[in-house]
């Protein structure tokens, strides 16, 4: 259970009022409005999105990439230069770092409740999205995750929380049937960081696995900030697997991989997105080749414009993409095409927009379920070959172009 903040101001009691009125049940018909920062009255409108990722510590890679994302969306907004409501929007993006941990996720998002943004990109990950959502909701901001995949984040009853990327509960079942029905694998263990995405996604990898016919060997835990597995993958091995499932990110899907590699266990690796990284080949090193990933969404080639994404990142970034880049890009062009069709930037006005949005975005067609979920998500699979992850198959999804 998360702790209601204290109102802060009149308009924070109101929202808070409104919110406590419909009890804030499945996708309320009303939200709490935000004003923001609307310039009445001049040529231009400036719009305020917050984003909000790690850009500290081991997953500032991810946090950063999410973030270049966002401001490749807000470069390309403000030379097409929309209106809204006869006015010429510039958009800002005020990037906030919340560490990957959930408690310093909860104040930023405070800071950005408080500075009363008009949107808010992220956050990255699961454990940080989800009890920032109460605080977004209370506030009347609208909250876009491009990366965020445990279900229970829009299966709160909270109608500003969206996301343009399929969930666990969909990742998950790929994951369990391509392990067994497709790879063959009988025997798995499970191991998974205890966050909200690594443990949730290991316990829907569990069920589409037994489900489909598996035996899970055993099941170990570890944490977000530990590189050493030698224990772990010792107790693995003597249970002698087919496959060791991982549920957390690449800063230790990486070094596990190189670890099973090191100790003789010649059994491919299968985890979700967090680990579905460039990044994942620097840190395995010579023990990447060979593992299997699933990714939401379809390759970047198959993308409309994928590939002239990837080219403009790479000029302006002098690196490359990492993973959700395209996926932040989209959740801030969601937000301003909200804002478009409504010509207005408040979010009673252009939320009911978004919820019903169809737009040809640069990920994926982007239409909304009744929760705030992409519909009609892809789930790409992959396998580590030559230092680069290689498309095996796509599963669901429609085609951007
Ligand atoms: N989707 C994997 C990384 C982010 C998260 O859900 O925690």
């Amino acid at each position: 259970m998360i702790p209601m903040s204290p109102p802060r101001s009149l308009s924070a009691l109101v929202v808070l009022t409104a919110c406590l009125l419909s009890a804030c049940g499945p996708r309320e018909e009303s939200v709490p409005v935000a004003t923001g920062a609307a310039d009445a009255g001049d040529a231009t409108i400036t719009i305020r999105l917050g984003h909000v990722a790690p850009l500290t510590g081991p997953q500032a890679h991810l946090g950063k990439d999410n973030e270049n994302g966002a401001r490749l969306a807000i470069d390309d907004l403000n030379a097409e230069k929309i209106l809204i409501g006869g006015k010429v929007a510039k958009f800002e993006l005020l990037g906030e770092d919340d560490q990957a941990d959930p408690r310093q996720g909860t104040t930023v998002a405070q800071k950005l409740a408080d500075s009363r943004v008009h949107a808010v990109i992220g956050h990255l990950n699961s454990g940080t999205t989800i009890p920032a959502s109460r605080i977004y909701h209370d506030a009347g901001i609208v909250q876009v995750s491009p990366s965020a995949t445990n279900p229970a984040y829009t299966r709160q009853g909270y109608r500003t929380a969206f996301r343009v990327f399929a969930d666990d509960v969909q990742q998950g079942s790929v994951l369990g049937a391509f392990a067994v029905t497709k790879l063959g694998m009988k025997k798995i263990a499970i191991v998974d960081d205890r966050t909200a995405y690594g443990q949730g996604l290991a316990d829907e990898f569990d069920k589409a696995a037994k489900a489909a016919g598996a035996t899970i060997v055993t099941r170990e835990y570890t944490t977000d900030k530990e590189t050493d597995f030698a224990a772990i993958l010792t107790k693995v091995k003597s249970t002698r697997p087919d496959l060791v499932f991982y549920g957390g990110m690449d800063t230790q899907a990486g070094p596990m991989a190189r670890q099973l590699k090191t100790l003789g266990i010649g059994v491919p690796m299968l985890f979700g997105d967090g680990g579905c990284t460039v990044e994942f080949h620097k840190l395995a090193g010579e023990g990447a080749e060979g593992h299997f990933c699933s990714l939401p969404g379809v390759p970047l080639d198959q993308m409309a414009g994928g590939t002239a994404f990837r080219e403009r990142y790479k000029a302006k970034y002098n690196t490359d993409i990492q993973l959700y880049a395209p996926y932040a890009y989209d959740a801030v062009r969601v937000v301003a095409e909200a804002m478009k069709q409504v010509g207005s930037t408040e979010t009673e006005k252009f939320l009911p927009a978004l919820a019903a949005l169809n737009y040809p975005g640069l990920s994926a067609h982007i239409r909304f379920d009744e929760k705030g979920d992409i519909k009609d998500g892809a789930v790409t699979l992959y396998q580590a070959k030559a230092g680069a992850w290689s498309p095996l198959e796509t599963m669901g999804g429609k085609p951007t172009h």
